[in-house]
């Protein structure tokens, strides 16, 4: 390849990211914000929804898993691949707090390294009482001693928007870009 070629020559670094979090969190609603800059229904996931965005200093390939039981085996072999993670909760999900919480510390014990970054999605708080941030944190585990990884919860709407830029623009500054 030329002098000139080289230099002009994009280079990007690849990221593998995974969205992982229970069915309904709002995963796929995030990464439709993500790539159309607006809200657009979903259908449930079946397996893995793949995407990718190119930012200037990398290109996000994107897995989006199923979050439901039956899918939920696939996650590992796909975490341990991937170089970044972002966990998605519904704010509202009262009842399915503690599966989530407890799936969501065994894929940092045991699915993923732990120098890759974590983006947790305090996700729907467009709706009525919804969990707080703060309180969120703590009841999460994320405070104890044990997580190693450089983590950080953002409250996010994949409907209104609210929190989709900031979170986003935080995770891209982990991974380097
Ligand atoms: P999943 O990919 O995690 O399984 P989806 O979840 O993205 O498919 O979203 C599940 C439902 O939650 C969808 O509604 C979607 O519109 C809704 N949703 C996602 N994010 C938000 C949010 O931030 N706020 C609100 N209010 N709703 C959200 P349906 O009605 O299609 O089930
Ligand atoms: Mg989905």
């Amino acid at each position: 390849m030329s002098f000139i070629l080289k230099l002009f020559q994009k280079k990007s670094k690849p990221v593998n990211l995974t969205i992982c979090g229970l069915d309904k969190a709002g995963k796929t609603t995030f990464v439709n914000y993500l790539v159309h800059g607006e809200f657009r229904e979903t259908t449930p996931t079946m397996g893995i929804n793949r995407k990718s965005i190119s930012f200037p200093k990398l290109d996000l390939h994107i897995f989006d898993m199923g979050g439901q039981e039956d899918f939920r085996p696939i996650w590992s072999d796909i975490n341990e691949k991937s170089n970044a993670l972002i966990y998605v909760v519904d704010s509202t999900d009262y009842l399915r707090f503690e599966e989530t919480k407890r799936i969501f510390l065994d894929i940092l014990r045991s699915q993923i390294d732990n120098e890759i970054p974590v983006l947790i999605l305090l996700n729907k708080t467009d709706l009525p009482d919804h969990m707080e941030r703060i309180q969120f944190t703590r009841d999460f585990g994320l405070l104890e001693d044990e997580i190693s990884h450089t983590w950080a919860v953002f409250d996010t709407s994949a409907k209104t928007g609210e929190g989709v830029v900031e979170s986003i623009t935080w995770f891209l500054q982990m991974l380097g870009e």
